[in-house]
This record gives C-alpha cells, structure tokens and sequence, in this order.
C-alpha cells in the first residue's frame, strides 16, 4: 500500500548478537518498513555478558546526526520514531527535542517508546534516566511497551495485581499515551507470563505466554524485538488486538527457535547460547501464526 513506511529508529548497536538496532532492523524490513538506525552505543555485545566494550553516544552527537538529516529534509518521511535502550540521561533528553521536531515535519509521526531500563526488578541504565522518561519523554508517546517492572518504576506505584495493571494503564492514558502494553508480567499463574494491551477508549486485552526452556532461562533482546514488531502490526492493521496476537506470536517462535538450538538440557546455557535465533525465524516475522489468543477484558 501506499502507506509511509520508514522508522527512524534510536537504540544500542551491538556488533555480535541480537538486541536494540540489531533485533529491531531485520523484522521491521521483513514487513515492509526503511529503517534509520541510529545507534544510541556501539558495545561489543549486550551487558549480560562477563564483559562489554564500546563508546556511548552523547546529545551532542545525537544532535548532529540528527541535524544533517534535517538539513537534507529526510524529517518528512518519516512515519515512526521508535526508542529504546539509551545509557545517557542527556541523550535521552535530545530524544524529546527530536520528537517534537519529527512531529513537526510530519503530523502523523507516531512515536514508539520502550523505556528501556531494567527487568525483574533490576535497574540496567543509570538511574537518572528514570525522571527524564517520566517527565519529558513518555508524555510525548503515542505507543508504549514497558514490562511491568518498568510501569513501576514509571509510576511509583507497585503492580502487582491485574487491579494495579489497569490503574497504571489509567495513569498513562490520563498523560495522553493511546497504545499501552505491557510486554511481560509475573501476574497470573506460576511459569506463565502474562502481557497486556490497552488503548484509550478503546480495548483492553492479555495473553498467557507460558515460559518455554524453563523457568530460569531468561533471553535479551525480547522486550526490543516486542517494541518493533508492534509498531509495524500496529500500522498495518486496524485492529489492535490482531497486532497485539501477531507480535507475541512472532516473538514465541523467536523464542522457540532459540530455545530448540539450545545446548543439552541440564548443561548451563551462556550469553553467547541465548542469542536469539532471529535470522533462523525469518517466516515467523513474515507470516505469524497465531497460536495464543488474546482475553478481551
Ligand atoms: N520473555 C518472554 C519469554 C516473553 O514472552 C516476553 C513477552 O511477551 C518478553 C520476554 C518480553 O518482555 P521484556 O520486555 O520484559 O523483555
Ligand atoms: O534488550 C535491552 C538491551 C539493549 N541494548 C543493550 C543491552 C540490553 C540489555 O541488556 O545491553 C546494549
């Protein structure tokens, strides 16, 4: 169709494995979408691993990037701005600046945001951040996919009930954000995650994802890939609902991929093993099979 199509998308580079940029770019091309990565660090690797090197981009360089791309009138064509892991409190801050003037340019822009910065209750960007996506940066959202532990820390409140999900749900849409979802939770049964969507005055849904490899094998890169997955199902189709059911199928195949490459059972499986088998599941992005259905709430 004849829709506009192209991300600017601001997230980490990694140059071996599959998180931010890297998970992103792939299944956005995949269904149909240019991509502009714009690399918010340059790390050898995630920080899951013994070690990590590399450089961390400041505002000042986020802003001459972002300047020349203005100066040669890109801004325009550009339909979504999606963010995700940023390690620097005044790049982040940049990132507002950014939105308003993409917005400018363009209208309809729709700006995807996962404030990336910790799961299970563990912080992985410095702390400062927290205010600035709080204050300056979730305002300006028209999508957001933070996991639970996330809506906490973004709300000061505790979630720890489906009650307190829809109250947090509440707290975001009366800021304005349309598209809520959050990407994980522990709430529900043991060994399930459960995720939820709600959209101002519109539905409001979950899906029970039971844990595949068991319950301690945690994967990088799911909460990033979750983020670009629903932007492009979120556009492409009408119903919310629908993308919501495409984007966790796509991510479960991902996961089981990744999972069936896995070392023998019992055997310790490294940062390097949990990888995520993106390239392996190109059919999966292209043409998700929906196998768990959402509850409409
Ligand atoms: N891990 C699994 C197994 C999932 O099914 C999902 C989302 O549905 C996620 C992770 C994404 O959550 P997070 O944003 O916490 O990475
Ligand atoms: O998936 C989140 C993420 C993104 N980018 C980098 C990371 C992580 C999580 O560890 O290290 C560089």
């Amino acid at each position: 169709d004849s829709k506009l199509k192209r991300v600017l998308s601001i997230q980490s580079h990694v140059v071996h494995g599959y998180v931010g940029n890297k998970v992103a770019t792939f299944p956005l091309q995949l269904l149909g979408f240019d991509v502009d990565p714009l690399n918010s660090v340059q790390f050898s690797n995630h920080t899951g691993y013994p070690c990590f090197k590399g450089p961390v981009s400041n505002e000042k360089e986020l802003a001459t990037i972002f300047g020349a791309l203005e100066d040669n009138s890109i801004l325009p064509h550009y339909s979504h701005l999606l963010t995700g892991y940023i390690g620097n409190a005044l790049f982040l801050r940049q990132c507002a600046v950014i939105v308003k003037k993409l917005r400018a340019a363009n209208p309809n822009l729709i700006y995807v945001c996962d404030p990336v910065m910790g799961d299970n209750g563990s912080l992985y960007v410095p702390k400062e951040l927290l205010p600035i996506y709080r204050d300056e940066i979730i305002p300006l959202a028209d999508i957001i996919t933070p996991n639970q532990y996330e809506v906490e820390l973004i709300t000061e409140r505790q979630v720890k009930t489906e009650a307190d999900v829809w109250s947090a749900m509440d707290w975001f849409h009366s800021r304005n954000i349309n598209t809520v979802v959050i990407s994980s939770s522990d709430i529900g049964q043991p060994g399930i995650l459960r995720a939820f969507l709600s959209q101002k005055n519109g539905p409001r849904s979950a899906i029970d994802i039971p844990k595949q490899g068991g319950k301690d094998l945690i994967f990088t890169g799911t909460g990033d890939l979750f983020a670009s997955l629903f932007l492009a199902h979120s556009y492409k189709n009408d119903n919310i609902i629908d993308a919501f059911e495409k984007t966790i199928a796509t991510l479960q195949a991902v996961i089981k991929h990744t999972v069936s490459a896995l070392p023998k059972e019992g055997a310790a499986a490294s940062a390097f093993d949990r990888e995520l088998k993106l390239i392996q599941s190109k059919r999966d992005i292209e043409v998700p099979v929906v196998v768990l259905k959402a509850q409409r709430l």
